[in-house]
């Protein structure tokens, strides 16, 4: 919503209140509240299933960071969404994916009246004080590809279950080195929610009995910066001269990884899998370097999220459990519990399916 019409709400809901103050100092019967006014299009705490989608609204989109080919698809898929329901749509965010870099791009939208703040968190905790500001001052909030602590944000619309972003990458691994040796992690940055939370799901996933003979000797962090995953590629070779595999659960990690590898003695023997788009893994598993890797749809994972964020502004969903509401062309969604929506399972791409998809 724009300032002025917010400005235009809130002043509808001043002129209320005073007309409510001024019927009880007359000791008239006091009707109406600010709760019983809310702005239009609000939710009052009580999901109205048929509410109409309000239009205009203004939705931002906060990325990890902006120069992240990974976000320009999902925060397009966001854009296609949000022109669909008549809204406005912009993206802003850091250049670098480091725990704080968010709050000041919160704080500003926070200011211009933002209706719905779409965001991947790099921190769990470091961005909840704005969070929590922004949605006392009427914003919604939808974190969607890495999550805050549940209590500052409205829903959080996860890409796949944790459990099965695990299993996927850990049976991939396990395939390519024959179920058998020593694998390291590179990671994004050491606070990324979503990536810890997978960590230690694969941790958990190797300690079965079917992968006791496969040792994780060190985790790896190259904080999403694509010269600094490729050093910590080096360094894990190095390091660990009888390194069987990496597995690397970051975009950024596995593309930067697969050019080390692409060059280097350790082509073709050393196995990388992980998390990939296509576009940026293609050459690489053209060329021998990767066998197989896995993502989902980043384009559909923003435009659930920017639904969700349309259908809390609109007053559909509060983000209880049980809440179903309507993604566009992705159908219908049910909200789980901690106010969690699960977009789908992951695609594992191989050289048999890699041309088909182009992002
Ligand atoms: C990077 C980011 C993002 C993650 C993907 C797999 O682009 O860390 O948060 O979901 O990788």
């Amino acid at each position: 919503m724009s300032q002025p019409m917010r400005a235009l709400r809130l002043g509808m809901i001043a002129t209320a209140v005073a007309a409510v103050l001024a019927t009880a100092a007359c000791g008239g019967t006091t009707r109406g509240s600010a709760e019983d006014a809310p702005a239009p299009g609000r939710a009052t705490g009580q999901a109205d299933p048929d509410a109409p989608l309000v239009e205009g609204l203004d939705v931002a989109f906060l990325p990890k960071q902006v120069n992240n080919p990974y976000f320009t698809v999902s925060d397009n898929g966001g854009k296609s969404a949000v022109e669909e329901f008549k809204g406005s749509y912009k993206e802003v965010g850091p250049s670098e994916a480091s725990a704080s870099s968010q709050v000041s791009y919160i704080n500003t939208l926070s200011q211009q009246g933002t209706d719905v703040i779409v965001t991947s968190a790099n921190d769990p905790n470091a961005i909840c004080g704005a969070l929590t500001s922004a949605r006392q001052a009427g914003a919604k909030v939808v974190t969607f590809d890495s999550d805050t602590k549940p209590e500052c944000r409205d829903v959080f619309v996860n890409q796949a279950t944790g459990e099965g972003i695990a299993k996927t990458q850990v049976d991939l691994i396990s395939e390519q080195i024959g179920g058998e040796g020593k694998i390291a992690i590179l990671s994004a940055t050491p606070n990324a929610t979503n990536q810890n939370a997978w960590i230690e799901l694969m941790r958990a996933e190797l300690a079965k009995p079917e992968h006791s003979r496969i040792e994780l000797v060190t985790v790896a962090y190259g904080n999403d910066e694509d010269q600094k995953s490729f050093q910590e590629t080096q360094g894990l070779l190095r390091s660990y001269p009888d390194l069987k595999g990496i597995v690397s659960p970051t975009t950024v990690g596995v593309a930067a990884a697969a050019r080390y590898l692409s060059t280097s003695e350790y082509k073709g023997k050393v196995a990388l899998t992980g998390l990939g788009t296509p576009n940026q893994m293609r050459e690489f598993v053209k060329d021998g370097t990767v066998r197989s890797f896995a993502l989902w749809k980043p384009a559909d994972l923003g435009y659930l999220a920017a639904y969700a964020g349309a259908a809390l502004a609109s007053g559909r969903i509060t983000g209880a459990e049980g809440e179903k509401f309507e993604a566009g062309r992705l159908g219908e969604y049910t909200v789980g519990a901690d106010g969690v929506v699960v977009l789908g399972p992951p695609t594992v791409f191989d050289q048999g399916n890699i041309d088909e998809f182009r992002f």
